[in-house]
């Protein structure tokens, strides 16, 4: 496990058994699809549509999307396509795991029944000119979401079919989303899809990529995010990759989504430039809030619409943006564009504005910095200077947690618990090496809350937390009678 540029003939190598694991791989020529890469108009590239919205200081749109069939999915992008800047091709649960019969399945059954039962759009089985179709419909950028901790065949399919983006990375599509896989092996994976649009920047073709910034969507402290933003973002760039974009999920409190995007901006160009990176393109994406949402459409819209306000005035990149239907499940084409609607208006209301700063603001900032850098600096001295290894290290020694994640590879000690104005702190720092003024600095909002809400600080209020927004509130407070019954 080495953070270093893949050898070009061991990819070369690999790649012949990946392009196997499936019929459709075969379709797969590189050549080929650099050529087509190459006549992708600039409008529908995404590393464009990006530094034009840098340059501008625009925050774009882009929703999730993503059915079983060719045809459905294009009826699905063709009716969001103009109520967003971006698009997704959001990838069923099979794929991500690379079951690729049982998604074969899911098409098969789909076509009988006359309507989607996978969760998302089964690229790897559809194959390369499928795709092709699907892009070549639509007018606007295309990326591919997904979660999965083995990507190297959806990668190569989806890429020589004209997507201009790639989600995810070995820690943030594994840890989240995956019991038992080694983290060694999804990071390493990861190394060949980010070495595989290195190939591609080689030839003057820039491909975006983005790490999977929210995680669990669970109460997820920025600087543990940051950190694994950070890490996955230096993988990346050590593999070839050119135009990167960091991303966080909305916590809540306005102060700290603000400084969240601020200092995840500011850091990446610190850690990148340390090392010795000086020609990559960066941006940031938004995450509206990941967490439990509320049932009622109402409710679910005002949730929209605080999250696309802090990501206006985060001045984040890009807003991923969720439905009133979030609470239901997948949603109808309808809703999704109604979701992209709210957020649109919020948008072009806030967006002209930036929170002023001020000492709150400063200081949220600075504290995710150190928090980081505490974190990183282990990190690296973890696995003598090579991050690849130090990761994997800083997760076994639970130097790195994500909370609430299923994997066996991460500790799950660490404990996040809001403060009395619903910003996310640390109420059990695990194996963290956080500075002690930062942990007493965490203890003491968290007493100010208990204090406030006249009980002992406890593991009731992390789980009043993570029911709270879905409930009607940010702060999982005790029940009061007096108050309105949200
Ligand atoms: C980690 C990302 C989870 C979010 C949404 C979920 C949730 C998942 C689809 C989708 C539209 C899909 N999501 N699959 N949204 N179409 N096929 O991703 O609702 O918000």
């Amino acid at each position: 496990m080495k953070n270093k540029k893949l050898n070009k003939k061991i990819v070369m190598n690999e790649r012949e058994s990946v392009l196997k694991e499936w019929p459709t791989g075969d379709a797969v020529d590189l050549g080929e699809a650099m050529r087509y890469q190459r006549n992708i108009p600039e409008s529908k590239r995404f590393s464009s549509a990006l530094s034009r919205a840098e340059a501008d200081n625009k925050t774009l749109l882009q929703p999730r999307a993503g059915v079983a069939l060719l045809d459905e999915q294009i009826t699905l992008l063709q009716h969001l396509q103009n109520s967003c800047d971006l698009l997704p091709t959001t990838i069923d649960a099979y794929t991500r795991l690379n079951r690729y019969d049982e998604a074969q399945v899911g098409i098969d059954r789909s076509i009988e029944a006359g309507t989607s039962l996978l969760n998302g759009f089964p690229a790897v089985n559809h194959g390369v000119l499928a795709c092709r179709e699907l892009v070549e419909s639509v007018n606007k950028p295309i990326e591919v979401r997904h979660g999965t901790p083995d990507a190297r065949l959806l990668t190569e399919i989806t890429m020589a079919a004209g997507f201009t983006s790639n989600e995810g990375g070995g820690i943030s599509y594994n840890i989240p989303y995956s019991k038992r896989v080694p983290l060694e092996k999804s990071i390493r994976d990861w190394q060949y899809c980010d070495r595989i649009v290195g190939l591609y920047a080689e030839e003057g073709i820039i491909i975006n990529r983005e790490p999977f910034g929210p995680l669990t969507g669970t109460l997820v402290p920025p600087f543990v995010s940051h950190c694994v933003a950070l890490v996955e973002g230096l993988l990346a760039l050590e593999q070839g990759v050119k135009c990167v974009t960091l991303g966080y999920g909305q916590a809540g409190n306005l102060i700290q989504d603000v400084a969240a995007i601020h200092s995840l901006r500011d850091l990446a160009n610190e850690y990148f430039q340390a090392a010795g990176f000086d020609d990559y393109k960066l941006s940031t994406v938004f995450h509206q809030w990941m967490g439990g949402f509320p049932e009622n459409e109402a409710q679910a819209y005002s949730v929209i619409s605080l999250g696309a306000t802090a990501a206006a005035l985060s001045g984040a990149t890009k807003v991923i943006v969720k439905t009133p239907h979030e609470a239901a499940g997948v949603p109808t084409k309808e809703a999704n564009k109604q979701g992209l609607e709210a957020t649109g208006q919020i948008i072009n209301m806030v967006s002209d504005q930036r929170m002023t700063t001020s000492p709150a603001l400063e200081q949220e900032i600075e504290l995710i910095k150190r928090e980081v850098r505490a974190i990183m600096s282990k990190v690296f001295a973890l696995g003598d200077g090579d991050i690849a290894r130090g990761v994997v290290e800083a997760f076994k020694t639970g130097v790195m947690d994500i909370p609430f994640a299923p994997a066996d590879c991460n500790s799950g000690i660490l404990m996040p618990v809001r403060d009395n104005n619903g910003a996310v702190r640390v109420l059990d720092r695990g194996a963290t090496p956080l500075p002690e003024d930062v942990v007493s600095f965490h203890n003491d909002l968290i007493k100010e809350r208990a204090k406030v809400e006249g009980r002992e600080v406890s593991f009731q209020m992390v789980i009043d937390d993570v029911n709270a927004i879905s409930q009607g509130r940010l702060v999982g407070r005790p029940k009061d009678p007096i108050l309105r019954a949200l």
